[in-house]
Parts: C-alpha cells; sequence; structure tokens
C-alpha cells in the first residue's frame, strides 16, 4: 500500500512559522514520524511540498495510478482553490484533508474547505500529530476496516 503525502503553501516554513498556532516541529521532524509509523503499518509513504498550486496538481496527476491515496495539508489552497478539488476529485483515489490548527476557531474565511466534502476524512487541531491520525485513518479506510 502506497500512500502520497502532500503539503501545500508555506508549510515549508512549519517550525519557525507562527509558532503558537502551527507548533515547534519542522515538515522533516512531522514526514520523519510519519515513515516511522508507516513502517509500523506496512505502508509506504512518498513526500511532496510546493508552494506552487499547479505543481501540487501536476503531482496528484502524476502519481495518483501508483497510489492507494494522499494524505493533503493544502494549505491556504483549502480555502480558494477548485482547481486543487478537482484534481483529487478526478485522481479518484480517496484523500485526508489535515490542517495543523483548529481552521473553526480562527478567522472566518478558513472555516470554509472546498475538499472537505470530497475527502475521505478531515482531521484538524491537534497540531503536526494530526498527520499521524489522518495516516491512521486513511490506512484503516483503504484495508477496509473503515466506513
Ligand atoms: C495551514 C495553512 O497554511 C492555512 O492557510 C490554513 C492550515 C490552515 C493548517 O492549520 O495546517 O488556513
Amino acid at each position: 500500500m502506497k500512500i502520497m503525502v502532500l503539503n501545500g503553501p508555506n508549510l515549508n516554513m512549519l517550525g519557525t512559522r507562527e509558532p503558537s498556532v502551527y507548533g515547534a516541529a519542522t515538515l522533516a521532524e512531522i514526514n520523519d514520524g510519519l515513515t516511522a509509523l508507516a513502517g509500523s503499518l506496512g505502508v509506504a509513504l512518498e513526500f511532496f511540498q510546493s508552494n506552487h498550486e499547479g505543481a501540487l496538481l501536476d503531482k496528484i496527476q502524476e502519481s495518483c495510478g501508483g497510489v492507494d491515496g494522499f494524505i493533503i495539508n493544502p494549505g491556504g489552497l483549502t480555502h480558494t482553490s477548485v482547481v486543487l478539488r478537482d484534481a483529487l476529485a478526478g485522481a479518484g483515489k480517496p484523500f485526508v484533508e489535515v490542517h495543523i490548527s483548529n481552521v473553526h476557531a480562527r478567522e472566518e474565511f478558513r472555516r470554509r474547505s472546498l475538499l472537505s466534502e470530497i475527502a475521505a476524512g478531515v482531521v484538524f487541531g491537534f497540531g503536526p500529530v494530526g498527520y499521524q491520525l489522518a495516516l491512521r485513518g486513511l490506512t484503516e479506510k483503504l484495508k477496509g476496516r473503515a466506513v
């Protein structure tokens, strides 16, 4: 089983970016933790981060034939990107949407996601551990052990 972990704009700055909102862990540390968990779950991961919407679309289109699902923190594209939603819908593979912060406890515009409606699940508000929760949840779904 293979899962692609995607991070969108500004998530390369984790560790120094607004630590009171996003925590102190860097993206590399988060990905290392995911790799360790994936090993124990018997799942292979691939990682990709970009600040560019089109690069994320290209990665989804290129990889969808070779992966079983996606974990994605789309950053601010969550709230704006029709094309990202269309790419994920077109990929035809389940995905989990992750937000480090509790997007419902912040500005009004962060409460709207264009992706949640078509996501297999959404995790938000648990800090960096949300990525691990997403991996556990998506793995259960892919193994047919979750509704
Ligand atoms: C990350 C971002 O970059 C924001 O634009 C989103 C999300 C929230 C997060 O909590 O991980 O609004």
